[in-house]
């Protein structure tokens, strides 16, 4: 039987969630990509007659859709000029910086923002022809935040809900993009916004006020009726991210990850203290004022190899973008400075690895870890410190987690830190590795039961449900009759 050409339930996000992997022959296979966006939409997909909407990863022609995991993938094509301008030059290297703090200078550049515009359209052109009528369609992050009212426009009929994974900024600095009314006016098609934080979807809510007029109370926005439309009412609140806790809790339980858990401390000298870090190479993770830290505690004496080591997962990213360059330079000259003064033959201070690892390595190096750095400047959510808890079934390890994270505002029994004191940090760190095993115990236990309790089919369904609560349109009404 010949495959629907629309589903009633349309997910877009910049990439699809799948990566293109060419054999030994030269034949072409699509791996699922392991992100817990993935394994998310997988429950929420299961059931439903779903479609996903994204860019392949490869630039220039986009393959034909395709049936993939029990679901219809329909491939959005990005030129590499594309790829420069809306990905790593709009995306990552103006709204990133402007959503994160301004930790590095955000850059403007008008061609980027056109470039922005066109594959925003592009997407939503996919989304409106995939999408059947009256269809749930959930958009997701910064990288589409114009495709809400594109949508919206091209099909009136269906529901639209948008999900924030990163920080939405304070509207001081929100106020800096010169496409600002631009963007609110995009993200305000849709029926509902969904952020991490109840603070990004106030600064949202702040921002629409002070940059469109709109009339706002509590979590919504009014915008007033224009150009023969009615006015209407969207509601931006917050329904935090989370992780597949049963899947990663079992993972982390098989026989294979416990014994490799045990390896990777034999391999590192079985030190009294393994100390982790897991992130994507970026700026705003707070990696390096975690190597000051932990390089002024080898020097003060306080610690000290091969006692401790400590072990940093900086994965690959964006590795285009200046900003990216110059932050790994500036790590691995550190990393190599404090090996050279702290290290020893055979036990370095610092175990760096600028790679990705399968899913079972981590949940072993989760399992290995006695303490878990989450040192971020400003992060949306940060996955892996639910996932360190998740893995810790055994109720051992500390998490140290930064309260400029999303994650903090749920996970209150970590041991917080703020990473710009760098001697708080030192710290919070020493506490972290001298607190007692039971006092440990207890306190991972109740952040493991607050993951469990609010896993990731807690945040699809919550944010489905806001979803589904929406006010009906008055034009999908007259439409409908
Ligand atoms: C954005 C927001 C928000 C990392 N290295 C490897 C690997 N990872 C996985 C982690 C985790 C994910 O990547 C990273 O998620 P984070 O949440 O920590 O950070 P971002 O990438 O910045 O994500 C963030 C998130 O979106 C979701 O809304 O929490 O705030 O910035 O799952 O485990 N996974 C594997 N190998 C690696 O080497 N398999």
């Amino acid at each position: 039987m010949a495959r629907r050409t629309t589903f009633d339930f349309v997910i877009a996000a910049n990439r699809l969630p799948v990566d293109r992997v060419v054999g030994p022959d030269g034949e072409v296979e699509w791996h699922r990509s392991p992100g817990g966006l993935v394994t998310a939409m997988d429950s929420v997909m299961r059931g439903r007659d779903g479609a996903w909407v994204g860019w392949a990863g490869d630039t220039g022609d986009a393959p034909e859709p395709f049936d993939e995991a029990g679901m219809w993938l329909h491939p959005v094509p990005v030129s590499a000029e594309e790829v420069e301008q809306y990905y790593e030059g709009f995306s990552n290297d103006t709204l990133w910086p402007i959503y994160h703090d301004v930790i590095v200078p955000a850059r403007f550049r008008r061609v980027w923002w056109q470039a922005y515009e066109r594959v925003n359209r592009r997407f939503a052109e996919a989304i409106a022809e995939v999408a059947a009528k009256g269809a749930v369609v959930w958009v997701h992050d910064y990288q589409l935040q114009l495709v809400p009212a594109m949508v919206r426009e091209l099909r009136p009929d269906v529901r639209i809900g948008w999900f924030d994974h990163i920080p939405f900024p304070p509207v001081e600095l929100f106020a800096q993009l010169p496409w600002r009314q631009q963007l609110l006016t995009g993200l305000l098609g849709a029926d509902y916004l969904g952020f991490q934080r109840q603070a990004d979807a106030q600064n949202f809510v702040r921002a629409c006020r002070q940059h469109l007029g709109a009339s706002t109370k509590g979590e919504t926005v009014t915008l007033p009726s224009d150009e023969g439309r009615p006015q209407r009412t969207v509601r931006a609140s917050a329904v935090p991210i989370s992780v597949d806790f049963e899947g990663l809790d079992a993972l982390a339980r098989t026989p294979e990850v416990q014994e490799r858990a045990a390896e990777i401390r034999a391999s590192l000298g079985s030190p009294k203290t393994l100390l982790l870090g897991v992130d994507r190479l970026d700026y705003t993770k707070g990696i390096r004022h975690r190597l000051k830290a932990y390089e002024e505690l080898l020097a003060d004496g306080r610690l000290s190899t091969p006692d401790v080591t400590f072990v940093q997962v900086a994965t690959p990213s964006r590795e285009r973008v200046e900003a990216y360059k110059q932050l790994r330079t500036e790590v691995e000259t550190t990393v190599g400075r404090i090996n050279g003064n702290h290290g020893a033959i055979g036990s370095p201070a610092v175990h760096y690895l600028h790679q990705s690892y399968p899913r079972e390595e981590m949940a072993a190096l989760f399992l290995a870890a006695d303490v878990m750095l989450v040192t971020p400047l400003r992060d949306g959510m940060n996955l892996v410190a639910k996932e360190y808890v998740t893995c810790r079934h055994d109720n051992g390890g500390a998490l140290v987690l930064s309260e400029f994270t999303g994650a903090w505002h749920e996970l209150h029994q970590a041991f917080v830190c703020n990473p710009h004191d760098i001697e708080g940090l030192k710290q919070t760190i020493l506490r972290a590795i001298g607190t007692e095993a039971k006092d440990k115990e207890r306190l991972m236990r109740a952040l493991r039961r607050r993951v469990a309790d609010h896993d990731v089919r807690v945040w699809a369904d919550r944010f489905l449900a806001n979803l589904e609560a929406a006010p009906e349109r008055p034009e999908r009404r007259r439409d409908a009759s």
